[in-house]
Formats: structure tokens, C-alpha cells, sequence
């Protein structure tokens, strides 16, 4: 069972009552922190509007107030009904970049570090029920070398901090997701795990109910409605004779409704959906429900245009219609665990995840200086006991999250940290040891992480920590592009022989692969930045795929363009994409489709 943060995704029954309260809030921001001390707490002086979800560096015309960095503030009015007397009362935030100080009617309530992650803000005892309360939540965005994601904080020359992110996005902040009003019953279901066993025709659900009730009566129901199987117990297990399994093909999804009790009575309910499926590394194979499965898709990021990170189902729902067609089955949340409604519709659709946590920018490079040799090590610097202890809260807190989601596959606890000396290697050694030690996971999932190009194999020092060896490379691109495709495509077949000759017996994948390319650039013969060079790089990396069978996958860097910070190398952002950021296809999309059908 895992410690933190337990918070489950809000459901409304006879039990439980929940409301949104996403819309236009106060905004202020506080660039001389001098909140707390003038109490804005009780009052922000000169608010302005903003959405929630949403984030002001998306919607500012302002370049100051596009990077802002430091304090800043929310407010909000919120009405509790007094029907909800007798009931544990919280606001429930889907995550809040990259920490939150939350206040209710003028009292601290909660402090949250990790912009990635849901956190409840307790607020029963101070609540004013029939009446308006006020909400107010200091937000702080900076950057540091001790939590994740890593960057740090330069002033500039007029006093203003400005954030150095050591990571390839733009670090966009704030109130980014849902926001809820959530009433729980005294006595209340805290937390399920489930965990699958196939023989055959037949599963069995093994479940435990963590809660203040003394027994549980759980149901379980067909796509119908109809019911499957009934159980009772804490911890039980439920037969199920001709089990529709979950797979990409076929995400059939039963529904489970759990019922607490205590002396006989029903005290607190909680439904949901669940697919029968599991999922084991064979050797060099990765199994989804005792068959090979090979994974076929993207890495991704939350971004859009006007909405930044901001959680907006449409888009979700377009990159799931746009996936489908192009034919993947998986996609890795680099670089940080996403909204829950991304998790409960890949449940839906029948998409496959690799779940990272924002543990990007562990390394004294950058992703471009890691090309160029440079090395310092980073794991030497004093901050990494606290670092260690975030990048741990931050896995308890995602595997919490998302364990029960059918979709997710495998965690990532990485992407390109320094990864070839032996103090990377013994900080990474305790975090892997820190989630198997503490069985984090019920199921057990395959663990990994995305190693980048230093991580060769005579060099790497971190793939044996890894159930799945996951690989970012850019041949092509960062290594001998253009003219010199032909030598890149040398060089990665060394690299893979490499592997080969080592015998790992372990599955490998591609977490990143692809080119930058302007979805206005057509060139005969193909050069760097047109379609048709993206495309030749496809051709380069499925070619060598083909000759290893111990690749399991390619999750293509990226799915859509993205957004990120200012640099020479950044055409309005990263170009990587096969769909635009408006999410219409490039040329790639079109052949990748037709290798991947
Ligand atoms: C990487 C990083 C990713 C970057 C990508 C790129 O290796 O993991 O965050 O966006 O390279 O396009 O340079």
C-alpha cells in the first residue's frame, strides 16, 4: 500500500458530492512576495481575471508577464450548501505547478509541493456551511536544482527572476486542471488496489479496500449493467468465468461498485470501471495478457495553443481520434505524470501508457549539450538527498494515482538524467529500490526510465535498474544529420550491436526518436526541417528496428509540435511533431500510418 497523498478521482453517489468549480477566478501576482505579510490571504488588492483551468502565460500579450517567475495568486468565492453537514469537506486541485499554499476563509489549510499531481486541501473544520467561504491559493513557479521538474533562477538586470528551465518545454504554471469542491462520508473508502490473475477462460480480481468500515460488499457488472459476480470481505478475490480481457484491440471495461460498511450498514460507495488485463517482461519480451505485445505510438506532452497545459477534454479527445487513425496503441506521459481524464479515456479507448514522473533535467547538461560530451556530474551536488526525497514523494503520489488504470503499463521513473557514473547510478539504484522495497505498486508493473545518448553501451550504467530498456536517440538529428544520414545510420547500428553483443535479456524500446520539420518545407533532395527528411529518418530508424528482435517498441518523438522556451534551435517551439500543434497531420503522418497499419 503506498503512504501520501491519497486522493481518489471525485464520483457523486448517495455518499459523495462533488462540483467543479473551474471558471474565471482572481489572479494577482506577488513579485515581491509580500502576500503573506500584507495578508492577501484575506484579500487580493488588485485582482485580475483569470481562467481556471488555464495558465496566464498563454494568454498575455506581455513578454514579462509570459515568463513570470516567483509568487503569484488565486482567489475564489465558494458557496458550501449546508446539506453537506456531517460530511468531510476538501477542495480537491488536479494539480498545481509547481507549489501551492492553500487558504480557506483566511487559514493555511495545505501546503503541496509537485505540479503534476492531485492534492486535497482539508477544509472541514474552518468551513462556514449555507454561506460563501473564500479560497486563496499562493503559487509559486520557480525552478531548482532540488525538486522536479529541474531548472533554476537567474535575476535579470532590472531585479526580475527569470526561470532556466533544464528541460524542453516551456514551464508553464499554474492552476492548470480541475479544481473540486469534493464531500466525503466520515466513515469512507480511502483506497482500492486491484490486481489480476488469467487462467485460461477464467480471472480473479484480487482487491483490498482500504477505509474506516468493517467489511465491503463489492459488485462487479458487464458493459450491460448486468451483474457478474458479488463479493464480500476488505480483501477478497472475485471469480470471473469467461473474463472479457482488456486490450488495445478489445478495452472491454467492467464496472466495479464498492459498498463500506459498518455494523451492516452501507456507509460510503464508490463505482468506477475497470478492464481485466495483465501485463509481465519475459526475457526480452513485454507480455499483455500472456501474449507479446509490441508497443506502437508516441511520446507526448500536454500542450496546446491559448490553453498551454490546461486540461481541455477536446483536446484529449482529438489526439486519441488522431492516434486511432494513424494506428498506435501507446504513448509515454513524457515528461510528467498528466491530467486523470487523459488516464480514464486511454482506459476508454484501449491506449497503452508509460506513466513518467517529472524526474527531467537530473544532469549537468542539457539535452543539447549532451550531444557535445560535456560533463560535470550532477549527482555530487549537495541538494540530491532533498531531490531524492521530492523525486520519491512524486512516485508514491503517481503510482497512487494511476494504479488502477487499466491503460497503464509501466512507470517511467527518468527521462535523460545523467546516467553514466556511479553517482547516478547509486541515486538511482535507491529510487528503483525505493518503489520495488515498498511494493508502491500492486501489480508490479515493469519499471524504466528514458536513457539518452550518453547511455551507450559500454558507458550506460542505469539499464540495469530497468525491467524495459527505453532508449531516446536522435540519429539523424542531433547526431550526424542531413547529408550525413548515411553515417548516423552506421553509427546506430554499431550502437545496437552493442546491445546486442551485452545479452541484457531484457526488452528495449525507443522512447524518442525524429527530426525537427516545418510543416511548410518541402525540399528535393530532402534536407533537415522538410517533410521529406522527416520522413527519411523514419525510413532510417523502422530499417534498423527490424534487425533487433529484442525491440518491443517506438514511441516516435513527437506526437504534436510543442511549445517551448526560447532558443536558436526552436522554431516557435519544438518541431518534432507528425501532427502540427493545431493537430492536422505533417507528410510523416501519412507513411507512419502506413507502417504502423
Ligand atoms: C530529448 C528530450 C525531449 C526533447 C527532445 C528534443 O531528448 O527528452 O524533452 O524535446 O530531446 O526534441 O530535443
Amino acid at each position: 500500500m503506498c503512504s501520501g497523498n491519497k486522493t481518489l478521482y471525485p464520483v457523486q453517489n448517495e455518499f459523495r458530492f462533488n462540483q467543479l468549480l473551474n471558471s474565471m477566478w482572481n489572479f494577482e501576482i506577488d513579485p515581491d512576495s509580500i502576500g503573506i505579510k500584507e495578508k492577501w490571504y484575506k484579500k487580493l488588492p488588485k485582482p485580475e481575471s483569470m481562467p481556471v483551468p488555464g495558465t496566464f502565460a498563454e494568454l498575455t500579450t506581455k513578454r514579462d508577464r509570459k515568463y513570470y517567475t516567483g509568487d503569484f495568486w488565486y482567489e475564489k468565492d465558494v458557496f458550501v450548501p449546508s446539506f453537506l453537514k456531517n460530511k468531510d469537506i476538501a477542495i480537491r486541485f488536479g494539480s498545481i505547478t509547481h507549489r501551492a499554499k492553500v487558504f480557506f476563509n483566511s487559514v493555511e489549510v495545505k501546503t503541496h509541493e509537485g505540479g503534476f499531481l492531485p492534492f486535497e486541501a482539508d477544509i472541514t473544520k474552518v468551513v462556514k456551511l449555507g454561506q460563501v467561504n473564500h479560497l486563496a491559493i499562493l503559487v509559486n513557479n520557480k525552478l531548482s536544482l532540488e525538486t522536479i521538474p529541474c531548472g533554476d533562477v537567474t535575476i535579470l538586470s532590472d531585479g526580475r527572476k527569470a526561470n532556466r528551465p533544464r528541460f524542453d518545454f516551456f514551464n508553464y504554471s499554474g492552476i492548470m486542471r480541475n479544481v473540486w469542491l469534493v464531500a466525503t462520508p466520515k466513515g469512507k473508502i480511502i483506497d482500492f488496489d486491484l490486481k489480476y490473475d488469467i487462467q485460461g477462460k477464467s480471472a480473479q480480481i484480487h482487491y483490498q479496500i482500504y477505509g474506516n468500515g468493517d467489511t465491503a460488499k463489492v459488485e462487479l457488472t458487464d458493459r450491460n449493467g448486468n451483474t457478474v459476480a458479488v463479493q464480500s470481505g476488505l480483501k477478497n478475490s472475485i471469480d470471473v468465468k469467461n473474463a472479457q480481457l482488456w486490450s488495445p484491440a478489445c478495452p472491454y471495461l467492467y464496472g466495479i461498485k464498492i459498498q463500506l460498511l459498518r455494523q451492516g450498514k452501507i456507509i460510503d460507495e464508490y463505482s468506477t470501471k475497470i478492464g481485466i488485463r495483465t501485463v509481465k517482461v519475459l526475457g526480452t519480451q513485454i507480455l499483455l495478457n500472456d501474449k507479446p505485445i509490441h508497443l506502437k505510438g508516441f511520446g507526448k506532452h500536454e500542450d496546446f495553443t491559448i490553453l498551454g497545459k490546461a486540461t481541455s477534454e477536446s483536446v484529449i479527445k482529438r489526439d486519441f481520434e488522431c492516434m486511432k487513425w494513424i494506428g498506435v496503441n501507446c504513448f509515454r506521459t513524457s515528461h510528467y505524470p498528466y491530467a486523470e481524464e487523459w488516464y480514464r479515456e486511454a482506459d476508454r479507448y484501449g491506449f497503452l501508457i508509460i506513466d513518467e514522473v517529472p524526474a527531467v533535467g537530473l544532469s549537468s547538461y542539457n539535452f543539447i549539450e549532451a550531444t557535445k560530451g560535456k560533463f560535470k556530474s550532477f549527482f555530487t551536488n549537495k541538494n540530491n538527498s532533498k531531490l531524492e526525497q521530492v523525486h520519491e514523494q512524486e512516485i508514491t503520489e503517481m503510482i497512487n494515482r494511476d494504479k488502477n488504470h487499466q491503460s497503464v503499463i509501466a512507470w517511467s521513473l527518468f527521462n535523460e538524467p545523467e546516467s553514466t557514473s556511479n553517482e547516478s547510478y547509486h541515486y538511482f539504484k535507491k529510487i528503483f529500490n525505493f518503489v520495488r522495497e515498498n511494493k508502491l505498486d500492486p501489480q508490479a508493473r515493469p519499471l524504466t526510465g528514458a536513457l539518452e545518448n550518453h547511455s551507450q553501451p559500454d558507458t550506460d550504467r542505469l539499464s540495469q535498474l530497468c525491467d524495459i530498456v527505453s532508449l531516446n536517440r536522435y540519429y539523424g538529428w542531433y547526431v550526424k544529420g542531413g547529408q550525413y544520414i548515411q553515417e548516423a545510420k552506421k553509427k546506430f547500428i554499431d550502437e545496437m550491436n552493442g546491445w546486442e553483443r551485452l545479452n541484457l535479456n531484457k526488452p528495449f524500446i525507443f522512447t524518442e526518436f525524429g527530426a525537427d520539420t516545418l510543416a511548410s518545407e518541402h525540399r528535393l533532395p530532402a534536407e533537415m526541417w522538410s517533410q521529406e527528411y522527416q520522413n527519411e529518418v523514419i525510413h532510417m530508424f523502422f530499417d534498423v528496428f527490424k534487425q533487433y528482435n529484442f525491440i518491443q517498441g517506438e514511441l516516435i518523438w513527437n506526437f504534436a509540435d510543442f511549445k517551448t522556451e526560447d532558443a536558436i534551435v526552436r522554431v516557435g517551439g519544438n518541431q518534432k511533431g507528425i501532427f502540427t500543434r493545431d493537430r492536422q497531420p505533417k507528410d510523416a503522418a501519412f507513411l507512419l500510418r502506413k507502417l504502423w497499419k
